[in-house]
């Protein structure tokens, strides 16, 4: 984070760059409040505004210049707000014009452009927040699904903090009875039972956090589900019918889509990018053909395939497997084989519990009731976590096969490093900076 320099007053536009009612202009850094007064039409009652009170006024270009715009700014003193650093949030005009006036002006005042990421750091250098928190404040404002928004504000909120927090305080406390141990083993060599419980116990709930990545991905990157089947047997029209929009052309002639479409949409809350891909069949034609070949490829990447297949001609049905998903259409015309899922895309059966199995494929099952339980999205988390579980694992071996506990308490070192990276102790520089890059929404 060297390119940074933690002194200087640094402001952003945190809104996006696009015409709209408002628009918000952020400033952070020790004597911002002193510096911006000298352009504003009330400089005594900015100054004299205490912490989270909002002051009207004008913004003038510079001390006595023309007035940029009425604003009404939101004032933090040191120790509040995002960054924890005195801090200015101006409410403008969401003019272009006029945002660029005010982004130039404050520029001449001796201000700079904040870095991608830079105030959510501060907050962090500050001990606003630590590591987890402000992964999710990118998680949050990247969040696609309802439910995505809210497990990323809760960990926000720091539970998942409280969470790393509980199990390093315990392994901390086993930690220090084997360095106890180690230190005074010649005499008291006899009295020390392992407290194999207890580290199985914090093992176990790392494993079990580390374990919820697989659905907070789902919920935070979404999956790929592709329609596909023979020609005719209704792909577009279920198509249509998950969208909840006619995009896709239905018709009865074989054949009717030849390029594949995608739209994204929300089922059970998952967002979903769906494709209506064109009917497996031999084709002379080339264009179908080059079709046909994407909807393969399509398959390959996708995960989930809902394989649609029109009982009245029964052709060649992919093997069952976990991506798989064989649904019979127009149960309305034709019977489907017992205990198959049948659907109907023009009466609607089926469809419920269709979508009931489609989230239960893509894993979503498993916390979607237990609100309680803190689920995971980032990759890092999943690594560290699953380093220090099985760091734990190896560590409950050794102990079973009697090692000397000084090799046990490496093991127990090496998840102890890998908590603290999760939460921001002794995470590395390089990792820091891929972490705060890229959070500024406004740049
Ligand atoms: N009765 C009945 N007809 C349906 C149902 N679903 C689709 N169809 C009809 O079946 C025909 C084919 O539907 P499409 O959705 O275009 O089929 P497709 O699989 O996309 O076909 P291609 O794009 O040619 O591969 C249309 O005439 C639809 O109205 C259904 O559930 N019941
Ligand atoms: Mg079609």
């Amino acid at each position: 984070m060297e390119s940074y320099n933690r002194d200087d007053i640094i402001f952003a536009l945190a809104t996006p760059w696009a015409q709209s009612a408002l628009a918000v202009i952020r400033v952070s850094g020790e004597g911002c409040r002193q510096l911006l007064s000298t352009s504003f039409s009330r400089p005594k009652a900015l100054l004299e505004a205490k912490n989270a009170t909002v002051v009207h006024g004008y913004l003038t270009d510079g001390p006595k210049g023309p007035v940029l715009d009425e604003v009404v700014v939101a004032v933090y003193t040191q120790g509040h707000g995002y960054t924890a650093e005195e801090a200015l949030e101006f409410t403008c005009h969401g003019s272009l014009p006029g945002l660029r006036r005010i982004l130039s002006s404050f520029k001449r005042l001796g201000m700079r452009n904040a870095e991608g990421g830079e105030f959510t750091f501060r907050a962090f250098l500050h001990g606003r927040m630590d590591l987890t928190q402000a992964e999710a404040v990118q998680e949050l404002i990247a969040s696609q699904s309802e439910r995505s928004q809210a497990l990323a504000l809760s960990r926000l909120e720091g539970s998942l903090k409280q969470q790393i927090q509980a199990s390093k305080e315990k392994l901390l406390t086993l930690l220090a009875h084997v360095e106890v141990q180690l230190d005074y083993a010649e005499d008291e060599v006899d009295d020390f039972t392992f407290p194999r419980q207890e580290l199985e116990e914090i093992r176990q709930a790392l494993a079990l956090l580390s374990s919820t990545y697989a659905v907070g991905r789902l919920y935070g990157q979404g999956a790929r589900i592709v329609l596909a089947g023979a020609t005719n047997v209704g792909k577009s029209t279920l198509f249509n019918l998950l969208l909840k929009q006619d995009r896709s052309i239905v018709s009865d002639i074989k054949g009717t889509t030849r390029d594949y479409i995608e739209a994204d949409c929300l089922i059970e809350g998952i967002p979903v990018r769906l494709y209506d891909t064109a009917g497996l069949r031999e084709s002379l034609d080339t264009i179908e053909s080059a079709g046909i070949q994407k909807t393969e490829q399509l398959i390959g990447q996708a995960d989930l395939v809902i394989f649609l297949v029109d009982s009245s001609e029964v052709g060649h049905i992919p093997p069952k497997d976990e991506r798989t998903l064989i649904v019979y259409s127009k149960s309305d015309l034709f019977k489907a084989p017992e205990g198959e899922l049948a659907i109907s895309a023009q009466s609607g059966h089926g469809i419920r519990a269709l979508v009931a199995e489609i989230a239960k494929r893509l894993g979503a099952g498993f916390g979607s009731t237990g609100d309680e339980l803190v689920i995971i999205e980032s990759e890092r988390q999943h690594l560290l976590l699953s380093g220090a579980a099985q760091a734990l694992g190896r560590a409950l071996t050794l102990v079973d096969t009697d090692v000397p506990l000084d090799i046990v308490a490496v093991e127990l070192g090496e998840a102890m490093q890998n908590l603290g990276e999760l939460t921001g102790e002794v995470t590395p520089a390089d990792i820091l900076t891929k972490i705060f890059s890229g959070f500024c929404v406004g740049k």
